[in-house]
């Protein structure tokens, strides 16, 4: 047998492996919203909290992540709302062909008029409705909100994905949290819960660590398994203690 065959059935183990999801995983009404991304074809891959109009600190935290154009940085939503540069964060990202965000509640508000944002008009508007809800890449996905772990997949509907947050939902802000009884894959990184620190697990990652509420912004570096983060300049909103979850640590 020669090298090159035994690195082929390598290579093809791997991916049988990695099964990836597909949108046909998904409920009819989510399938149109999922992208699928191809990160092999990139050389690092950085992801990013809710950012929410934080201009200066996603220019901070970029100039220090320092991403080539061969590098994909991926945000998990809430580029907008509540912060002072909505429009500038939505203007920096979709300048950037290898940046990419799922949709958040809070473009979701815009896209469908339950909230207003001065100069939400075109291209800014087109560029919010064609943000994906759900990304999926190797064997993980990205979403704002999260996933029941009671629940297949497919049984998730778009506003599910979209703030999915307590087990059971009603428990709003008491938990448990979905993040915390996650035991499967896809890891899932997701944003919309605010944390008093980065939660990573082996099924998911949670990076909104409320910049906007005076705490910082946080990056998962995928390959080097690392967090980087940068502190808000200011507390632009007040936030009740009780909504910033001190989670439990992640199982290692
Ligand atoms: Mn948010």
């Amino acid at each position: 047998m020669s090298t090159e065959s035994a690195e082929e059935a390598f290579s093809s183990t791997d991916a049988s492996r990695k099964a990836m999801l597909a949108p046909e995983s998904f409920a009819p009404e989510v399938a149109p919203h999922v992208r699928t991304v191809d990160a092999s074809a990139y050389d690092d891959l950085f992801l990013v909290g809710d950012v929410h109009g934080c201009r200066s600190e996603l220019e901070t935290l970029l100039d220090r992540l320092d991403p080539s154009d061969d590098d994909l940085v991926v945000f998990v939503g809430d580029l907008v709302r509540k912060g002072p540069d909505s429009r500038g964060v939505v203007d920096l990202v979709r300048s950037h062909d290898n940046f990419v965000s799922v949709r958040g509640n809070n473009e979701d508000k815009l896209i469908h008029g339950r909230k207003e944002l001065d100069a939400v008009t075109d291209p800014f508007g087109d560029y919010l409705d064609q943000m994906p809800v759900v990304l999926l890449f190797d064997d993980a996905m990205v979403v704002h909100g999260g996933v029941d772990p009671r629940r297949d997949l497919d049984e998730h509907s778009l506003d599910d994905l979209l703030n999915f947050r307590s087990v059971p939902p009603e428990n709003g802000y008491d938990g448990p949290f979905w993040f915390e009884l996650r035991e499967e894959s896809p890891r899932v990184f997701f944003g919309h819960t605010v944390l008093d620190e980065p939660f990573v697990s082996e099924y998911a990652v949670g990076l909104d660590t409320g910049c906007v509420y005076g705490g910082e912004l946080t990056a998962y570096d995928y390959y080097a398994d690392e967090l980087i983060t940068v502190p808000a300049e200011e507390e632009y909103q007040s936030r009740a203690d009780r909504k910033i979850i001190e989670h439990d640590a992640a199982p290692q």
